[in-house]
């Protein structure tokens, strides 16, 4: 009794731990396979990715599309960084504008590495910000043509 207690049990119990650790990885897995799937059923390409800098800048500051193309951003620095077109999110004023009629978007704080799309509808010049770097004046434009 003693030698299961002592050996057995805690056996029985690291190797349940790990199968529920495994479990929860593949888990994980399949939802991000989901989370693609997604991405990709919406069969839209970017027109152009933007990059987010170390130095607080988004890489290229300026784009041109055409209306009804997507935009990606990826956070390719050690920085959160986020993609706001959305003046209610600002503290300064005229850090976000939109052209008349444009939806707000806002991407949310991004880690290192993620990514964010939006598709543009209405054309003419919006002009974003990265929340965490307002002050630091970290704006981007897209310049949309129909
Ligand atoms: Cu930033």
């Amino acid at each position: 009794m003693s030698f299961l207690k002592r050996y057995i049990f805690p056996l029985l119990l690291t190797t349940a731990i790990c199968l529920f650790l495994i479990g929860a990885l593949q888990t994980n897995q399949l939802f991000s396979q989901e989370t693609d799937k997604e991405v990709k059923s919406s069969g839209q390409e970017p027109a152009v990715t933007v990059g987010m800098t170390n130095t607080m800048k988004f890489d290229a500051d300026t784009v041109r599309i055409n209306v009804g193309e997507m935009v990606e951003w990826k956070n390719s620095s050690l920085l959160a960084h986020s993609v706001t077109g959305d003046p209610a999110e600002s503290s300064v004023e005229g850090s976000a504008v939109l052209p008349d009629g444009a939806k707000p978007f806002d991407s949310g704080m991004m880690d290192p590495e993620e990514t964010f799309t939006h598709t543009f509808e209405v054309p003419g010049t919006y002009q974003y910000f990265c929340i965490p770097h307002e002050g630091a004046e970290m704006f981007g434009w897209v310049i949309v043509e129909e």
